[in-house]
C-alpha cells in the first residue's frame, strides 16, 4: 500500500474507533498517524520500515508503527477487518447526515437499536428520537431533514467520479469490433459539475455483442432497462448509464440530441422549423411532406451530407458550438454571428496556484508537489497553506509560515526541478473581514489567496463586507473559493456575487474559479458576465496531494461553461508574465 492509502485506513480506523466510543487519546492516535504519515516521503517510509525504525518518527508510536508496517508490506490489517467486522455496516453511512456526531449515533444505537438509515427514519417518523435526552423535536426534523437531502442528493453524482466511470467504458466500446463510432454524450460532455446519469452514443454494424459488453461491465449491479435500442445499467455507487445504439448514418443527430441540453435542443429545433426543417435524433430532414420524422430520415439517412456535428451546426447556419456551451443561453445567436468565444483548454494552462503541502492540511510534500507539477509541464507552482486560524487544518504560524518560505527559496534556487515555486498562503478572513496575518507578513509572499473558512452563518450583507475589506487588503492577490459550497454536501455561505465581483475588479482582485470537484466555486453561471465587465480568473486546483493537481481538468470544463478565454484565466500566462503581475 502507499502512504496515502495506508493514511485513509488509519483515518478510517479512527472514524470506526469514534463510532464505538473509544477513547479519545486513542483516536487521536490515529488522526496523528495519518498525518505523520503523510509528511513522510514515499521513499523515506520504505527506508524506514526496512530498518525498523518508523517508531522514531514523531507522532507514530509502537503500536501503530506495527499496524503501518502491515499494511506497507501485506496490504491488509486483521485489526482493522475485525473492527470492520464489528460495527454494523449502516452506522458509518448515519455519519454521513449533517447534525449526527458519533456521540449522537451510539445514543440512537444504545437506545433505539438504529445501526442505518432506514431505521432512523423510521425511528423519527414514530417520534422515538424526540424523546430521547438531549435530542428534542428540534432535532428529530433536523434529523429526518438530513435524511432527505440525503437522498436526494445521492440521485446525482460529482463530475469527477461520473468521468471516472465513463472514460474506460468509452474507451472500451472504442476497443469492440462491431463499434463504429462512441462518444459519452449528457451532461458529462457538457460539463456539467454534476451528472444524473451517463449516456453513451454508439454506432454499431451489429448491436447484441456490443449490449452483452456494456451489461456484463464490472460494477453493474442491475441492468434496468433493455430495449431495441437503448440499454440501462445501475452501477453500484447508485450511477446510471443509458447505451443508445444507432446506425451510423443517424450518429451524429443522436450525438447532438443526447448532448443536450434540453434548452439547447429547443432552440435548434426551433431554429429548424424555421427553415422548413425537422430536427430530431433521428435526423434533419423537410418538415413538410408524408411520413414521419424518424421513416424521412431512415429514407435519407444513406445520402445525408451531414457526417459530423460541425455539418450539423453548419446545415442550420452556424458555427460549431463546443458542448459546454450548450445551455440555451445565447450560444446559438452567438454561433450565428460568428461570435463565440473560443474557449480556454487545457493545455492552455502554464502552472497553478492554491495548493497545500503536508506543512498544512496537505497529503504530500513541497518537494513531492513540485515534482509532480514538473511531470505536468508547469512553469509555476503556487504553494498556499492554510493559516494560523484554521486550526482544524494544521494552519502555519507566522513562525511556520516563514521558514516554508525559505525553504521555497532554497528549492527555488537548488534548481532541483524546471518548475518554478511561488510563495504564498491561503489567508483565513476573519469574521470581521481582517485578514489572519499582518501586513508584514504578507508583505513577505509573493502571492496572498484570501479565504473564509467559518463563521459561514453570517448574513449576506455581513459576509459580504467581510469578503469585500478582505479584497480591499493591497496584499489580497486572489479570493478563494467565493462561497465555500461543497456540491452534493453543503450550501455555500451566503454572499452577494455581483458586489464581490464587482469589488475585485475595483481592487484588481483575481476571483479563484477553485476546481476542486467538490467546490468549483465560484460558479459556472456567473463567469461570463464577469469576465465581461474585466475580471479575472484563476483556476486554482486547490490540490491537496499530488493527484489533485489533476483537478484542473474539472475547473477547465466550469471555465468552458463560463465562456471564458485563456485571456481571462490568469494561469495561462507565462512565468515571466505572472512574475510582472506579481511585481516580483
Ligand atoms: P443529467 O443526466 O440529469 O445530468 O442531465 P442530461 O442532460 O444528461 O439529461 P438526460 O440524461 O436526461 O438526457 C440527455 C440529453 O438527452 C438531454 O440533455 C437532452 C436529451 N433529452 C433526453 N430526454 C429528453 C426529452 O424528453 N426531451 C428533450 N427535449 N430532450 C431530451
Ligand atoms: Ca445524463
Ligand atoms: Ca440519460
Ligand atoms: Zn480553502
Amino acid at each position: 500500500m502507499t502512504k496515502n492509502e495506508i493514511a485513509d485506513v488509519l483515518t478510517e480506523i479512527g472514524t470506526l474507533l469514534e463510532l464505538k466510543g473509544e477513547n479519545p487519546f486513542k483516536i487521536r492516535a490515529y488522526q496523528t498517524g495519518a498525518r505523520a504519515l503523510e509528511a513522510i516521503e514515499e521513499a523515506e517510509l520504505a527506508r524506514l520500515i526496512a530498518a525498523g525504525e518508523l517508531k522514531t518518527v514523531k507522532g507514530i508510536g509502537d503500536a501503530l508503527a506495527q499496524k503501518i508496517t502491515e499494511l506497507h508490506t501485506t496490504g491488509k490489517l486483521d485489526f482493522f477487518e475485525t473492527l470492520k467486522g464489528s460495527i454494523e455496516p449502516g452506522m458509518v453511512d448515519l455519519l454521513q447526515i449533517s447534525g449526527l456526531g458519533p456521540k449522537k449515533i451510539r445514543a440512537l444505537r444504545d437506545k433505539l437499536s438504529v445501526t442505518n438509515i432506514a431505521e432512523l427514519t423510521q425511528a423519527c417518523v414514530d417520534g422515538r428520537v424526540a424523546e430521547l435526552d438531549g435530542f428534542g423535536a428540534k432535532t428529530q426534523e433536523k434529523i429526518l431533514a438530513g435524511i432527505k437531502n440525503r437522498e436526494a442528493y445521492g440521485r446525482r453524482h460529482m463530475w469527477w467520479d461520473a468521468e471516472a466511470v465513463a472514460a474506460p467504458i468509452v474507451a472500451g466500446l472504442r476497443g469492440l469490433t462491431q463499434v463504429m463510432r462512441v462518444e459519452a454524450a449528457g451532461s458529462l460532455r457538457r460539463g456539467m459539475e454534476t451528472v444524473g446519469d451517463l449516456d453513451f452514443i454508439v454506432s454499431a454494424r451489429e448491436i447484441a455483442p456490443v449490449v452483452e459488453w456494456f451489461t456484463k461491465l464490472p460494477g453493474v449491479n442491475e441492468v434496468t432497462a433493455q430495449g431495441e435500442t437503448k440499454t440501462s445499467v445501475r452501477f453500484a455507487s447508485g450511477l446510471q448509464a443509458d447505451l443508445r445504439i444507432v446506425p451510423d448514418e443517424q450518429f451524429v443527430f443522436a450525438l447532438h440530441h443526447f448532448t443536450g441540453s434540453k434548452d439547447h435542443n429547443v432552440q435548434m429545433r426551433q431554429r429548424a422549423l424555421s427553415r422548413g426543417l425537422s430536427l430530431s435524433e433521428w435526423g434533419l430532414v423537410p418538415a413538410e411532406g408524408e411520413g414521419t420524422a424518424k421513416e424521412k430520415a431512415e429514407k435519407a439517412g444513406k445520402k445525408s451530407a451531414i457526417q459530423s456535428e460541425t455539418d450539423l451546426f453548419a446545415a442550420l447556419g452556424l458555427h460549431f458550438v463546443p458542448p459546454e456551451l450548450r445551455e440555451g443561453i445565447g450560444e446559438i445567436e452567438a454561433a450565428e454571428k460568428g461570435e463565440l468565444p473560443r474557449l480556454v483548454e487545457q493545455v492552455d494552462l502554464r502552472g497553478a496556484f492554491h495548493n497545500h503541502t503536508t506543512a498544512s492540511d496537505g497529503r504530500n510534500t513541497l518537494a513531492e508537489m513540485t515534482a509532480a507539477a514538473e511531470a505536468l509541464g508547469w512553469e509555476y507552482l503556487g504553494i498556499a497553506d492554510h493559516s494560523k486560524s484554521s486550526f482544524q487544518a494544521n494552519g502555519l504560524s507566522e513562525e511556520r509560515l516563514l521558514s516554508q518560505v525559505e525553504e521555497i527559496h532554497a528549492l527555488n534556487a537548488s534548481r532541483r526541478f524546471k518548475t518554478h515555486v511561488f510563495t504564498g498562503v491561503e489567508c483565513d478572513i476573519l469574521p470581521d473581514g481582517r485578514m489572519d496575518f499582518d501586513d508584514a507578513v504578507l508583505a513577505k509572499l509573493d502571492y496572498v489567496v484570501a479565504s473564509v473558512h467559518n463563521v459561514f452563518t453570517q448574513d449576506e450583507h455581513v459576509m459580504t463586507a467581510r469578503v469585500v475589506r478582505a479584497m480591499e487588503n493591497p496584499h489580497t492577490t486572489m479570493l478563494g473559493h467565493l462561497t465555500g459550497r461543497l456540491l452534493l454536501r453543503r450550501e455555500g455561505y451566503k454572499v452577494d456575487a455581483a458586489k464581490v465581483i464587482d469589488a475585485a475588479i475595483a481592487n484588481n482582485v483575481i476571483i479563484e474559479l477553485n476546481a476542486s470537484p467538490w467546490r468549483l466555486d465560484m460558479d459556472w453561471r456567473l463567469w461570463r458576465k464577469a469576465a465581461e465587465k474585466g475580471l479575472l480568473t484563476s483556476i486554482n486546483p486547490d490540490a491537496h496531494e499530488t493527484a489533485g493537481l489533476d483537478h484542473v481538468r474539472a475547473g477547465v470544463n466550469s471555465a468552458r461553461k463560463g465562456w471564458l478565454t485563456k485571456e481571462n484565466v490568469f494561469n495561462t500566462r507565462s512565468l515571466v508574465a505572472v512574475k510582472k503581475w506579481l511585481l516580483l
